[in-house]
């Protein structure tokens, strides 16, 4: 039989020496966890002499029902003492201003696009993405570029391991897919996006870049079509005080050719690698579209005709904003990008 007030006076005398959580709970599994020695004073109440059971039996419940009443309040006081410890000690100083969270912005090529998209949509052209994996086939030959076409040493590309399939050189291939999907109906769309050359990368050639491409296709469009186009375009888009210069070229899916240049006067300390001397950085390759490449569109050239252009958002943001270095662009420096 268990001495009921001894057990109350050394469980009392614990309690008291608990001075945090951690004590509390070790004390309330001492004396009543499933060992605990309250629990099993209330079990021994079977071997009590039958003459004191019941009083035992209520004392038993009465110290438990005290005991753990005790615990409860303990419990509470030392929850409520460690709440009032820390908000002394980690005081939490709401009048401090907060820390500005980053805010990303648009890639300055994404920005230049848009810009060119507003445009030509103001003109009313749709944008058609076309893919930028492509096979040779659509690449160089139904542009008028038969293997050994000494042009496509002008355009060496990446090549995947399945024979014939490479990463586009030039939005071109483009205008294929694009005449396949519409014909017959008139066309005026651009298609922007990645290309991929493998060249020598310098101030003003990245092997990656972007190309937005034009295409036009109806009866009776003609080279002061395209000449008016390219002249409204740049104007929007530089402004009056830049200029631009037309000058014939060659590109054999376009015929007759032209490249268009910006205006980047030798007095500005940042042209010399950019103008190469000259004064103007070539920014589109444009040209009345080839009747070979109609046809292979499905489009007659007895009765269509139209023009076609490649211009690089790269060079033109370059000249838009005096970047003197093309590999800024994919060079991911904050210092950089955060300007624009
Ligand atoms: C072409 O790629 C032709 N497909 C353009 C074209 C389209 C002509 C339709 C006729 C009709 P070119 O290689 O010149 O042409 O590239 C066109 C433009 O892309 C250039 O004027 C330039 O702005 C940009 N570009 C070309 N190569 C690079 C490069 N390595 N890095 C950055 N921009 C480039």
């Amino acid at each position: 039989m268990v001495d009921l007030a001894t057990l109350e006076q050394a469980a009392l005398t614990a309690l008291q020496a608990c001075t945090d959580e951690p004590a509390l709970r070790a004390w309330n599994t001492r004396f009543f966890g499933k060992h605990g020695e309250v629990l099993q004073a209330l079990k021994g109440v079977g071997a009590v002499p039958p003459d004191q059971r019941k009083s035992y039996g209520q004392e038993a419940n009465r110290l438990k029902e005290d005991l753990l009443a005790r615990y409860e309040n303990a419990l509470a006081e030392v929850r409520a003492r460690t709440l009032e410890q820390s908000l002394q000690t980690d005081r939490l100083d709401i009048t401090l201003p907060g820390r500005p969270a980053p805010r990303g912005r648009l890639h300055l090529s994404n920005q230049t696009l848009r810009q060119i998209y507003a445009i030509f949509a103001d003109m009313g052209f749709q944008i058609y993405r076309s893919r930028e994996i492509e096979d040779d086939l659509t690449n160089f030959e139904l542009l008028n570029m038969p293997p050994h076409h000494p042009a496509r040493d002008m355009w060496d590309t990446f090549y995947t391991t399945t024979p014939g399939v490479i990463l586009r050189t030039h939005t071109s291939p483009g205008q294929i897919h694009v005449m396949r999907e519409l014909f017959p109906r008139p066309i005026r769309v651009i298609l922007p996006g990645m290309c991929y050359r493998y060249e020598q990368i310098t101030a003003r050639s990245e092997i990656m870049f972007h190309q937005v491409e034009g295409l036009v296709i109806g009866e009776k469009i003609t080279m002061a079509d395209l000449k008016g186009t390219i002249t409204a375009f740049a104007r929007r888009l530089f402004g009056p005080e830049r200029q631009i210069r037309i000058r014939s070229s060659y590109f054999p899916f376009t015929e007759p050719s032209i490249e268009v240049d910006v205006d980047w006067p030798k007095d500005d300390p940042i042209s010399g690698d950019i103008s190469k001397g000259t004064g103007w950085l070539e920014i589109m390759g444009a040209g009345m579209v080839h009747p070979v490449v109609l046809r292979h569109g499905g489009y007659d050239p007895a009765k269509y005709s139209g023009f076609a252009f490649g211009m690089g958002p790269e060079r033109i943001a370059m000249r838009k904003y005096g970047i003197d270095d093309i590999r800024q662009f994919w060079k991911n420096d904050l210092r950089f990008l955060s300007q624009f």
